[in-house]
């Protein structure tokens, strides 16, 4: 092992848990949850326990409350039989010497009808239309218009998040990561082209902060700042995204983070499931300069580009969504310098074990080669 890989193998503290290794497996959807309930079951928790030799694994986006959901099939955290489900999770990682946090999720206009509670409009900051599809029980239908949030119902899904992080305490989660990122709820408020509102909600960045600040804030104050992580993706253009001038607005994001002291940052550093380097971008460093806590990266790493910026401090830790699903002892590969398998895209979304459990680890005569 060449010297600059070592320090991907160094353990890290990130608030209240203690890492063996800086390699963490991203968050990743794959609309596997009980079709009826939402709920997780044996599948999933063998499918994140053949992969508890990550340094964390942040569970997949989590819906906080049904009208949160935008995908069919992913799970949710708001009823004692997901709470449930989830403990089969959370057992089996623990079981393996693992860590594990839950992805909190709220969609907001990323989604359709069909998956509302009586097949109502979206909600979002303002009612403006996303380009694109969403994924149904029945196919891809074209998404709508949401409905504007009024003022005097933030405060309730607000609250949503901190019960959310309270239940995933309940199901044994090791803490959340607030989904900031990606284009759903929070980066709908955070961003101009997606809210457009006139009260303390939009406008100025100040106003356009406060949704992060409020919901990361009652995840904080439910289970303890030091359990809580939020994602960000400020350069990227996912889910028919923009803003006219990111760098003070994810500045002062991350200053309200730092304020409430979460235990870390997770960046996708470009365009999600893109380019590392969009253009028109800033340069992500001032983010960490305003930031105690750990700085995760991700966005298509490879083991060479994680032990170089592991290794130079320009990153705490990395996170790999795709190469985790079909490598699950990818700590191991990286050690080794074996090589990673291949995704089978087919088999990304929905369905069983097919493309899920059933990637292989290296065997015996692979390790021996
Ligand atoms: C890809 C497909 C479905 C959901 C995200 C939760 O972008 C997602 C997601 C990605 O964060």
């Amino acid at each position: 092992m060449s010297h600059s890989a070592d320090a991907i193998f160094e353990p890290l503290k990130i608030g209240a848990l203690d890492l063996p290794n800086r390699i963490v497996m991203a968050p990743l959807t794959r609309s596997r949850a009980d079709a009826k309930t939402l709920a997780p079951r044996q599948l999933n928790a063998d499918y994140y326990a053949q992969r508890a030799s990550a340094g964390l694994i942040i569970a997949e986006a989590t819906q906080i409350m049904p009208e949160g959901q935008g995908y069919a099939w992913t799970p949710g955290v708001y009823s004692d039989e997901q709470i449930a489900g989830w403990k089969l999770v959370t057992d089996a990682v623990h079981a393996k010497g693992g860590r594990i946090v839950l992805q909190l999720w709220h969609v907001g206009r990323i989604s359709h009808p069909d998956l509302q509670p009586g097949g109502v409009l979206p909600v979002a900051p303002s009612a403006v239309k996303p380009e694109g599809q969403a994924f149904t029980e029945n196919g891809f239908k074209p998404m709508v218009t949401p409905r504007a949030l009024e003022l005097d119902e933030i405060s309730g899904v607000i609250a949503q998040y901190g019960k959310a992080a309270a239940n995933a305490r309940a199901a044994g989660f090791d803490g959340v990561e607030v989904h900031a990122a990606n284009g759903y709820l929070i980066d709908q408020f955070l961003r101009d082209s997606t809210n457009t509102r006139a009260d303390a909600y939009g406008g100025s960045v100040e106003n356009r902060t406060r949704f992060l600040a409020e919901a990361t804030a009652a995840a904080a104050d439910a289970i303890g700042a030091d359990r809580v992580g939020v994602r960000l993706s400020p350069l990227s253009p996912f889910n028919d995204i923009a803003d006219s001038n990111p760098e003070p607005l994810f500045t002062r994001a991350v200053e309200r983070l730092q304020e409430i002291g979460v235990a870390y940052i997770h960046l996708i550093e470009g365009e999600t499931q893109g380019a590392r380097a969009p253009e028109g971008g800033f340069d992500l460093s001032v983010l960490r300069s305003v930031f105690k806590g750990a700085y995760i990266g991700n966005n298509g790493y490879d083991a060479a580009l994680a032990a170089e910026r592991v290794s130079s401090g320009a990153v705490d830790a990395v996170a790999f969504g795709r190469p985790f699903i079909s490598n699950p002892d990818l700590v191991e590969r990286i050690r080794r310098g074996a090589p990673f398998a291949e995704l089978d895209k087919a088999t990304l979304y929905g369905g069983g074990a097919k493309g899920y459990t059933d990637y292989p680890a290296l065997s015996e005569a692979e390790k021996a080669a």
